[in-house]
């Protein structure tokens, strides 16, 4: 969703191709010659293919400087940039994937749930220290919109009640950057269906 909503700020044609990546479903053969990990996101451009959701990120947005959804090279905010952008993608993307994941994370299935605890105040942790940087920012980076404060939109779209997660109101500064992320047009467009969970 997070790329695709990066698709849509470049204003790029694109196709979506949909694939199977439920735990208890076989993956589709293409999906596992493209990912032999089985798992989505996977960009293809040409006759090249990648994944990895932060890597296709920070790809889309050097490839379209047009679009201004990075600081360039040269810009001093290109560092937060990619603090960010690898931070998402592996600390606290990890801590999800314990809660949606948890057997990946042991070895028997009675230590799930301690794992799953463990997300759960990984996430805390985690989303905390995102909350303390933004402060009263507008935006992740400062005054300047950027793919970061995408993805942070879609990180929190992962909150889950299901999953006990701690709830998006304990990090009021994400809130607001996610409420403001929520309001762009290809985030009405990509997440329609989750938005209208919330105008019910
Ligand atoms: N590190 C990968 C993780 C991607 C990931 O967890 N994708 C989920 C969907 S959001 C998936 O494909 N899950 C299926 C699975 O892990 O088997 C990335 O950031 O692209």
């Amino acid at each position: 969703m997070g790329v695709r909503v990066i698709l849509e700020e470049i204003g790029v044609d694109y196709d979506l191709i949909l694939t199977e990546i439920a735990s208890n479903r076989p993956r589709d053969p293409e999906l596992l010659r493209l990912n032999p990990n089985g798992w989505i996101p996977v960009l293809l451009a040409g006759n090249l293919s990648m994944y990895e959701c932060g890597a296709i990120t920070v790809f889309l947005c050097d490839r379209h400087v047009e679009a201004r959804l990075a600081p360039d090279q040269f810009e001093p905010e290109r560092m937060r940039f990619l603090q960010w952008i690898f931070f998402f993608s592996s600390s606290l993307q990890n801590a999800y994937q314990m809660t949606y994941y948890s057997d990946r994370f042991c070895s028997t299935a009675d230590e799930e749930s301690s794992v799953e605890r463990r997300s759960r105040s990984r996430l805390s942790e985690l989303w905390s220290v995102v909350d303390e940087a933004i402060g009263e920012k507008t935006w992740i980076l400062g005054n300047t919109f950027s793919a970061a404060d995408i993805y942070l939109f879609m990180l929190t779209t992962w909150l889950s009640e299901l999953h006990d997660h701690p709830k998006i109101n304990a990090f009021p500064n994400v809130k607001r950057i996610a409420d403001h992320v929520m309001k762009r047009p290809s985030v009405e467009l990509v997440y329609s269906s989750y938005i209208s969970q919330f105008s019910e």
